[in-house]
């Protein structure tokens, strides 16, 4: 197990598309295990590879709450198959844009076509926080983040305080 660096907006990796995986073979297997142990860490809810600069179609996500036992999810090539007609707002945030948090509405209720640990297709129907989770993780292997679901006067406000605050703790390093 090993735990991998977060890397956070504005950084050209998290704006690509990422490749599918050929199947889920061992490699595969260790970085989704590293993936979890990562953001269990952080802690969060969900990780998507090219959040730790891996550029491979694969998320993780666990949305048992503290004390409970933990449930891990791990997907390869997932794919939304279905979207319910009517939306839900969340108030959203990304491992890879720190401190800030804004309203999301995506749809409810979602269906993800997807290979499991095992390379085993299989379909999960999603409501509520784990149907947000999915869509947000997805969305990170096509490149996007929740911050371009909003305005551009908003992602630009966002875009221009993490910028900042890369290049003062990239002065305050040396
Ligand atoms: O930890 C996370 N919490 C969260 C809250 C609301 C909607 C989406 C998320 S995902 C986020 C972790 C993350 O950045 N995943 O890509
Ligand atoms: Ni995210």
């Amino acid at each position: 197990m090993a735990l991998l660096p977060i890397l956070t907006a504005p950084d050209p990796r998290l704006k690509k598309v990422s490749a599918p995986v050929k199947a889920v073979d061992a490699t595969v297997r260790t970085l989704m295990d590293d993936m979890l142990e990562t953001m269990y860490q952080a802690p969060g809810i969900g990780l998507a590879a090219p959040q730790v600069g891996v550029l491979k179609r694969v998320i993780v996500l666990d949305l048992a709450r503290e004390g409970e036992a933990p449930q891990p999810l791990k997907f390869a090539n997932p794919e939304i198959v279905w979207v319910s007609d009517d939306d839900v707002t969340y108030n959203e945030g990304c491992l890879s844009v720190p401190e800030h948090y804004a309203d999301v509405a995506r749809p409810a209720a979602c269906r993800v076509r997807y290979l499991d640990e095992n390379n085993q297709q299989r379909e999960i129907a999603a409501e509520g926080l784990l149907a947000t989770c999915l869509q947000h993780e997805i969305d990170h292997l096509d490149g996007i983040l929740f911050i371009d679901h909003l305005t551009a006067l908003k992602r630009n406000i966002i875009l221009r305080k993490l910028l900042k605050a890369k290049k003062t703790a990239a002065e305050a390093a040396m």
